[in-house]
């Protein structure tokens, strides 16, 4: 049984972060609790699928030509509102908006977010997940944002996390200074610290990939998974990033997403899938690579570009690197 003195909840751990800066102005501070608020209105809402009709497509596609679930909808609704009634963000990217949404003008953050990643899990009780990364606008305040703040490369995020609605909920983010996960204690209502710095292994025993498209993937990649093999890893692949990651986050292991002779781009996306999740493996101690570059390295040219992305342990990224 924890004691109150035991338990640091989020806010609490962000308003400590926050003293460490004293010109820091609190905004930052605030867009967590936006954050953190929307988590919990989708957090309500995945476990209310199946008693209320919030399952099942939208009847849309989005942008990229993917279908729509309601739940996507209701999660980017519910992020959208909660950060703009927050008024501490000038912009917004999101996997189910066309284009740029812009907000409060006078402020100097710019959110990138999946407000519901894998949702082709959402129907089957599969763990799901929000990804988000939050930038510094480089044009002035009392502006509207524009495509160079929307635009930057990975290395310019000041914050990225994940939330993941699993067998329970969690929030894992990083400012730059270590990984540390919040597990939502439903009796207090709270996102309260349970993984303290988190690091991955150096080495791992998984390999998380869409051996699917094994025919279509380059002979390097091919040639890493069959090494794999060989080493006899285990396979884990749930088709939910953030459920993949955060599995390979803990226990150690590679995850990719690799170019395919159809998708030579592979399928996920840079500014709200790849970036964020890439500095959070860094910051773990981990690698992210497209094959080619470090992920936080690409620049962007669009809001809904894709990469190829290899990232996890160190080692085993590395050793996929040298197939390559
Ligand atoms: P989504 O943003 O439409 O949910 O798609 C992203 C998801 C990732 O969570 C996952 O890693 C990947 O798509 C799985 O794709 P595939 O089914 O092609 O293996
Ligand atoms: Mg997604």
């Amino acid at each position: 049984m924890r004691t109150r003195n035991s338990v640091t909840t989020l806010s609490q751990f962000v308003a400590n972060e926050q003293a460490k800066y004293p010109t820091a102005t609190g905004n930052l501070s605030k867009i967590f609790r936006d954050i953190k608020f929307a988590a919990k209105l989708v957090n309500r809402d995945v476990n209310k699928a199946g008693l209320v009709d919030i399952i099942g497509e939208h009847g849309s596609t989005n942008i990229q030509g993917e279908e729509v679930k309601k739940l996507d909808v209701i999660a980017n609704n519910e992020f959208i509102w909660s950060l703009s009634a927050g008024g501490d963000c000038c912009a917004i990217i999101s996997e189910e908006e066309d284009y740029v949404r812009h907000l409060n003008p006078d402020a100097k953050y710019v959110v990138a977010m999946d407000p519901l990643d894998g949702s082709s899990n959402i129907d089957v009780n599969a763990a799901i997940g929000t990804i988000f990364s939050i930038y510094k606008r480089v044009t002035p305040v009392g502006t509207p944002a524009t495509e160079e703040d929307c635009l930057q490369t990975g290395e310019n995020q000041i914050a990225a996390g994940y939330v993941i609605y699993g067998s329970s909920t969690m929030l894992v983010y990083t400012t730059g200074s270590g990984v540390n996960g919040f597990t939502l204690d439903m009796s207090i209502g709270d996102f309260c610290l349970s993984h303290p710095d988190m690091k991955t292994p150096e080495q791992g025993k998984i390999y998380s990939i869409n051996e699917g498209n094994f025919k279509e993937f380059s002979s390097g990649i091919q040639k890493y998974v069959d090494s794999c093999k060989e080493k006899r890893m285990s396979a884990r692949y749930i088709g939910s990033m953030v459920a993949d990651f955060h599995r390979n986050l803990i226990k150690g292991g590679i995850f990719m997403y690799p170019a395919t002779h159809s998708a030579p781009k592979g399928k996920l996306r840079l500014m709200y899938e790849c970036n964020p999740m890439a500095f959070l493996t860094e910051q773990a101690g981990g690698k992210a690579t497209t094959g080619d570059v470090r992920i936080m390295e690409v620049k962007p040219n669009e809001l809904h570009e894709r990469v190829p992305v290899i990232m996890g342990s160190a080692g085993m990224v590395e050793e996929c690197l040298s197939c390559l």
